[in-house]
């Protein structure tokens, strides 16, 4: 498999489906559209609508060679949407996590944030205009399996909610400068604020390529390793890359006095870490049916990536 082939198509897919299955920019009122889509297609590196792709792919193939598998579903759905649906979730909440009241950064995704680009209640509704669309995507998109519609619509919901990213977001603030913020605290807000959008990813991609419930939640499970790896690195990349390579403001964690892995732990046992969380996804990717080269090679393109 050639990986970088591999992820470019993925993302070229995800491209296409933000540009047609997201209001266009003339769309009334033209101010909030262009604001959706500039942040939507500020670029980014498109790593939660790959995973629904990926999985979704693993699965759909498997279960082509295998049709006695399901007898009663011989149409396979197109993941496109949900995969859409995931972005919009992810870029609505990196542009109220911009905002003046939570981070008040100026730099995302190599540009200025949209509440610096348009002005704060245009950014604030542009991220509100985009949490909204992901579920009316979702429900729009999977109507004629309405099982499948209420699945996806419920997975985004838990991840994207009050117990998983909006309170590990919560947490997040909560536990600024704080001395005494522990190891549980720094679990539970990197397993909520990051983690829960790339287990979703996985699961979404799962659900719509026919996944048994196993399987469903074997790719939990590696959206748990991967997300924490993840958010690991993005730890250790705060601390040593400048802003240029990361295309956000580099170094804000410390000057936040943010509770991370590399705070907690230091650099050292930070990529302790985030080696042992890649292998543990790793291996669990092992026990999903198919062809699990590129979601192998995603996990390690992720633990090296430099942005
Ligand atoms: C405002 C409800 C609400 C939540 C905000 C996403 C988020 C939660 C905060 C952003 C800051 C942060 C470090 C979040 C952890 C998850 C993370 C690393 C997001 C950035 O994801 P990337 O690197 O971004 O995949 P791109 O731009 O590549 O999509």
């Amino acid at each position: 498999m050639d990986f970088p082939a591999e992820l470019k198509r993925l993302v070229a897919r995800v491209e296409l489906g933000l540009d047609q299955l997201v209001p266009a920019a003339t769309t009334r009122p033209a101010r909030l559209h262009e604001a959706m889509r500039y942040s939507l297609q500020a670029g980014g590196k498109r790593l939660r609508p790959v995973l629904v792709l990926a999985a979704h792919e693993l699965h759909a193939a498997a279960r082509m060679r295998n049709p006695g598998s399901a007898p009663r579903e011989p149409r396979v759905p197109d993941p496109l949407p949900a995969a859409v649906a995931v972005e919009c979730l992810h870029t609505y909440s990196l542009i109220h996590d911009d905002l003046p009241c939570m981070d008040n950064d100026d730099l995302r995704r190599g540009r200025p944030t949209a509440h610096r680009q348009f002005d704060e209640a245009t950014a604030l509704l542009a991220g509100d205009a985009l949490l909204t669309h992901a579920f009316a995507l979702l429900a729009e998109a999977y109507a004629p399996d309405p099982a499948l519609a209420h699945a996806l619509i419920r997975e985004l919901a838990e991840a994207a909610g009050s117990r998983r990213l909006i309170g590990g977001q919560m947490a997040d603030l909560l536990a600024e400068k704080q001395a005494r913020a522990t190891d549980d605290d720094l679990e539970f807000i990197h397993l909520n604020k990051t983690a829960a959008m790339i287990e979703a990813a996985l699961v979404m991609g799962g659900l719509t390529g026919g996944a048994d419930a196993p399987s469903l939640a074997t790719l939990r499970r590696i959206g748990r390793h991967l997300g924490l790896a993840f958010q690991i690195v993005d730890d250790i990349l705060d601390a040593t890359a400048d802003s240029a390579t990361l295309g956000k403001t580099a170094g804000k964690d410390a000057k936040a006095d943010k509770t991370t892995f590399v705070k907690l732990h230091g650099l050292a046992d930070s990529r302790r870490l985030a080696r042992e969380h890649s292998d543990t996804a790793r291996a669990t990717i092992a026990d999903l049916p198919g062809d699990r080269e590129f979601l192998l090679a995603l996990v390690d393109s992720m633990a090296a990536r430099s942005n």
